[in-house]
């Protein structure tokens, strides 16, 4: 029963970069704690705006359309359309998932900049940018491209060097500097940009973020460590040409700054939102008793804690956050998830490989969140909470409670008797669950609010195990009457209260108990913990298995798949050879490249690296040592034709004369393959 007054909540996750799919790093970071608040919060009867969508601006898009020789346009276009998809059959419940790219936005956002902007909360400042002048563009940092000065990686970006893993800034990198867009030398080059100038804010943000005691340490230290370094001014404008137009005269080439335009976002996308139901967007931003909660991942707090508090304050019509529950990172097998290398269980898969079993991974996820610090992901530790947890504990009760009904009382809830001490016992500890899962929840600590929901599970084991009704039954079957009664009973609860983690296995019981019947739905948290959801003689549905044990063999094909897919990216990134210097073709006409046959090959006593060849050159045999016995043995390439150079002057190594060089390819893992003519050519053979 929704209260009459439901409190409003407007709770937002963060808007990831329409620039790839996103993983369970995402996911238990930020997605699935928002989730299981929101449901728990629709669950008790509060009227909630969840809102979320993708980023589609800023420089991680462009960088993106240039690598998969795309436009950013169709970047975003395939990205929206395939996380919104995922988000769906995982059963993450926004009540709007929209994109930065929508009219609303773009309005919505040069509105608040206009607010600013006339209130004059910006300063003007003109600085010096990096400049293509073959492109005719500023360069964002990442387009810069020079020798990093940590590590000395001749490609660093202006931001980071990707080798050693160092921040940067452009202005660090050691030259020769080059563009990105042309290859040219960026120049300096004068801009007008607007700031905000954090710095003249600090006391009004340092008041909002001290108000905050209860927020979550991780997220408060890092305000403190930011307010400490003080706040200094920072540009809400930016010279690109992907983003939203700056709304001010004579700024071509200008648009906002992506992380002014994408927090405004979560205000859009309610407007739309709103639109669409027919409500008012303005009681989700601007009446003082909604509380609005963003939930983040560790490298957004500044950006949520600070930066966009501060464009709010100052703009003065919106309430601002209330709180930030941001989380830390999730590892996955010992190594830091990364996207280019490739390093993560993507969400699409994850959904096409392990079909129906959503809640398994949303379980071990929750369970394992990184809320206060790191924590880690590993595929056994996955099979082992699937298996004990999820199958061993919640399944087990459930199934037991079930079948035992079917098997005894014709699958029909039976009739209480006279309760004992343990029953009772029970049903007192049944009714404090509730409250104690949906504090934990309302405190942020999900983890903590799981191990509440397996433990009311593991109440229902404990309790058949006691009473042992299958025992009983042959001597007592009111007795068992009973006990099944308050087993089923717990069912019921777990219904409810498993429905923010579990949504899917909710309604599976649901449909098990045959709750649509009697109006009990997860909406009914304040039904929860009672004992007599279930009437007597109200007829269950079908038995079905909640969960499933997952072999060994399924958990290995994982690991091994994580570790091929990493390799084939290593192999992908390593880069083609730089080019040469330019010749003449006199300088290559000086070679005499020439076809010949193996017809001896043995190894070169005390080298592991040469074979001692004979080749047949069509005017004798000679001898050709090749620096190649760790890839072929002597029997591999006796018989085969090979390009060789004739004229190299004769060298002696190990004792002995090498007259010419066998030509080699390498391949990307640096395996070697012999260049030999495309058919059979006879020895001797030019090659030109
Ligand atoms: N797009 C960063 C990210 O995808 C950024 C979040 C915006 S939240 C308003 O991690
Ligand atoms: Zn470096």
């Amino acid at each position: 029963m929704p209260l009459d007054n439901p409190q409003r909540y407007t709770v937002t996750a963060a808007l990831i970069y329409a620039n790839g799919p996103i993983h369970i790093g995402h996911i238990a970071g930020c997605y699935l704690p928002a989730d299981i608040y929101v449901r728990y919060l629709r669950a008790t009867g509060r009227d909630v705006a969840f809102v979320s969508g993708t980023d589609e601006h800023g420089v991680p898009i462009t960088i993106r359309a240039q690598k998969e020789g795309i436009t950013p346009r169709q970047v975003v276009d395939k990205y929206y359309v395939q996380i919104k998809k995922a988000f769906e059959e995982f059963g993450i419940s926004f009540d709007i998932y929209s994109r930065t790219s929508k009219p609303i936005h773009h309005q919505t956002s040069q509105e608040i900049f206009l607010n600013l902007y006339n209130s004059g909360n910006f300063t003007e400042e003109v600085t010096q940018q990096y400049y293509d002048e073959t492109a005719k563009q500023f360069l964002a940092d990442r387009y810069i491209v020079g020798v990093c000065p940590v590590c000395g990686n001749e490609n660093a970006y202006g931001d980071q060097c990707e080798r050693c893993g160092s921040t940067l800034s452009p202005t660090e990198l050691k030259e020769p500097l080059r563009s990105m867009l042309s290859g040219s030398k960026p120049v300096l080059k004068e801009t007008k940009n607007w700031y905000l100038p954090l710095d003249r804010m600090q006391p009004r943000i340092e008041e909002y973020v001290n108000s905050h005691p209860e927020w979550k340490s991780n997220v408060a230290g890092q305000c403190q460590s930011w307010l400490k370094e003080g706040l200094k001014p920072r540009a809400m404008t930016r010279d690109l040409d992907w983003g939203i137009r700056v709304p001010l005269p004579d700024t071509e080439g200008k648009v906002l700054y992506v992380w002014f335009d994408a927090p405004i976002g979560y205000i859009s996308m309610t407007k739309e939102w709103a639109e669409q139901q027919g409500r008012d967007w303005e009681l989700y931003w601007r009446d003082k008793d909604t509380k609005l909660v963003h939930f983040i991942g560790k490298d957004n707090i500044v950006f949520h804690c600070i930066i966009f508090p501060a464009m709010l304050m100052h703009e003065g019509s919106y309430i601002l956050p209330d709180n930030v529950p941001a989380n830390e990172f999730m590892n996955l097998e010992g190594d830091k998830i990364s996207t280019s290398r490739n390093w993560a269980v993507w969400l699409h898969e994850y959904l096409e490989e392990f079909p129906g079993k959503q809640d398994v991974l949303r379980y071990v996820l929750a369970a394992n969140a990184p809320e206060t610090k790191d924590s880690e992901f590993t595929w056994k530790d996955f099979q082992g909470r699937n298996n004990s947890e999820l199958v061993g504990i919640f399944g087990n009760f459930v199934n037991r409670a079930v079948v035992l009904t079917q098997k005894f009382c014709d699958g029909k809830v039976p009739v209480k008797d006279d309760l004992t001490e343990t029953d009772q016992a029970v049903l007192d500890e049944l009714a404090q669950y509730p409250d104690r899962i949906g504090q934990a929840i309302e405190q942020y600590r999900f983890r903590e609010a799981l191990t509440h929901l397996i433990d009311l599970a593991r109440l229902g084991n404990k309790y058949l195990a006691e009473t042992e009704p299958w025992k009983v039954i042959k001597t007592d079957p009111l007795r068992v009457n009973t006990v099944l009664n308050i087993a089923l009973q717990i069912t019921a609860n777990l219904s409810i209260v498993c429905e923010p983690f579990l949504p899917f296995t909710a309604g599976r019981l649901r449909t098990m108990l045959n709750l649509e019947k009697l109006h009990v739905t997860h909406t009914g948290w304040i039904n929860a913990g009672k004992g007599d959801l279930l009437p007597e003689g109200h007829p269950l549905g079908e038995a079905a298995l909640l969960f499933e044990k997952l072999e060994d063999q399924v958990i290995s094909q994982q690991i091994n798949k994580l570790h091929e897919a990493k390799r084939m990216n290593e192999l992908a990134v390593k880069t083609v050879p730089e080019a040469k210097p330019e010749i003449q073709y006199d300088d290559f006409a000086k070679m005499d490249i020439r076809i010949g046959t193996i017809v001896e090959a043995e190894r070169v006593p005390k080298s592991d690296k040469l074979l001692k060849l004979k080749v047949d050159d069509g005017t004798g045999r000679r001898q050709i040592l090749s620096g190649i016995a760790k890839h072929f043995t002597p029997e591999e390439v006796i018989g085969k034709q090979v390009t060789f150079l004739a004229n190299l002057a004769p060298r002696k190594m190990m004792g002995l004369e090498s007259q010419g060089m066998i030509l080699m390819a390498e391949d990307r893992d640096g395996s070697l393959s012999l260049i030999g003519p495309g058919k059979a050519v006879w020895n001797g053979g030019t090659v030109s």
